[in-house]
């Protein structure tokens, strides 16, 4: 296991050489400030900002129009006012114990995404002076929260959008789709969680961000790997991502790791991690959602979830699913349904707090 950690590392140097190949035409060597340092100047600016702006309008779309309190202006600011919840975050990124505030205008009755999930939703991002400097017009994009994801979005966005659900959809009979009850908020992101000393085209380097957004929809992902050699290849166990989020834990302090895995063996973003931040059921260093075999006894999940000859109900899969899972009605000639999720020893298949097989290192197999 030592070997993985080292070709992650191999990656790693890989991605920075690359990094510093592209800028070898520039003449400019920017020292990268300290993060702790800088998270403080930017909290306070976030903050000065909280104090300073108020929210002109909210509309019955959720679309949020935020401006600037004028001189001897009555207005209540974001930090005062009580219509909408003012939340934090507590985020551990980079050595730094982050306050991460956000607006909760609306949290959505759908399913919250892992901070690993892919997900579509509209977005506009504004600079604390007001510069609008990217938006989808109320359009959906799709995003993949996955730090490590060639194009994945910045830390913060996996940060924050767990804490916001999905809503409900219609499709029109021309095919155009409709989103209702979506959660939709506004994140006031520290640079450290943005793009900090790498300036973008509108955004200076060190530049606190808001983004207004809206969460359409989610995709499940499923990312645990193998790694053969010199090779990692994708080899996923069948178990999404957050279902692997073993740590269910809230902190006394208000740490909480519901919703969320990370992947503890990039150094670089977590030296230190506190034990909250930690999904790792047989404590090799790999996360379960990368853990191709959870446990840690020879047997990789796949092979503990595939269902024996004789399973009491066979359903449509080889594997039996993490949970049971019912018929799908608007599929009348196929039956969808999975009476057992992943079985406990003993049998018990459906309970939900169960020590499931897979993460039982005493016991392999069903059979
Ligand atoms: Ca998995
Ligand atoms: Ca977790
Ligand atoms: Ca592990
Ligand atoms: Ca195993």
């Amino acid at each position: 296991m030592n070997k993985f950690k080292y070709y992650f590392i191999l990656l790693l140097a890989g991605i920075a050489m690359v990094s510093c190949n592209k800028s070898d035409d520039d003449e400019t060597v920017v020292e990268v400030r300290d993060y702790k340092v800088q998270y403080k100047a930017d909290n306070d600016s976030i903050i000065k900002y909280l104090k300073t702006n108020y929210i002109d309008n909210v509309t019955a779309n959720y679309d949020i129009v935020i401006k600037k309190i004028p001189a001897g202006g009555t207005q209540t600011s974001i930090w005062d006012q009580k219509t909408y919840p003012l939340k934090v975050r507590k985020v551990y990124n980079r050595d730094v114990y982050y306050d991460v505030y956000y607006l909760e205008l609306r949290k959505g009755t759908g399913e919250a995404p892992c901070n690993t999930d892919k997900i579509y939703a509209s977005y506009s991002g504004n600079l604390l002076d007001g510069t609008l400097f990217d938006t989808s017009y109320g359009y959906g994009v799709s995003f993949d929260l996955f730090v490590y994801t060639q194009g994945a979005v910045i830390d913060g966005w996996g940060e924050i959008f767990p804490q916001f659900r999905t809503g409900t959809s219609t499709t029109a009979s021309n095919g155009v789709i409709t989103y209702d009850n979506f959660g939709a908020g506004v994140m006031f992101l520290p640079s450290g969680l943005a793009y900090y000393a790498s300036a973008q085209d509108k955004i200076p380097a060190y530049s606190p961000l808001v983004f207004s957004f809206k969460l359409y929809g989610l995709l499940r992902m499923d990312h645990d790997i193998r790694i053969n050699g010199t090779t990692v290849t994708a080899e996923p166990d069948g178990i999404p991502d957050y279902f692997e989020d073993v740590n269910k834990t809230v902190t006394a302090d208000g740490f909480d790791g519901n919703g969320y895995v990370y992947d503890l063996r990039d150094l670089v973003r977590y030296p230190n991690p506190p034990e909250w931040m930690k999904d790792d059921t047989d404590g090799d260093g790999i996360a379960d959602f990368l853990d191709f075999d959870d446990d840690g006894d020879g047997y990789t999940t796949r092979f503990e979830t595939t269902k024996p000859a004789d399973a009491p109900v066979t359903g449509i899969s080889k594997y039996y699913p993490f949970d049971p899972i019912p018929d799908n009605p608007s599929t009348p000639n196929v039956d969808e349904s999975e009476t057992y999720g992943i079985p406990a020893f003993g049998g018990d298949y459906t309970s939900p707090g169960r020590l499931r097989i897979h993460v039982d290192k005493n016991h392999h197999s069903v059979k």
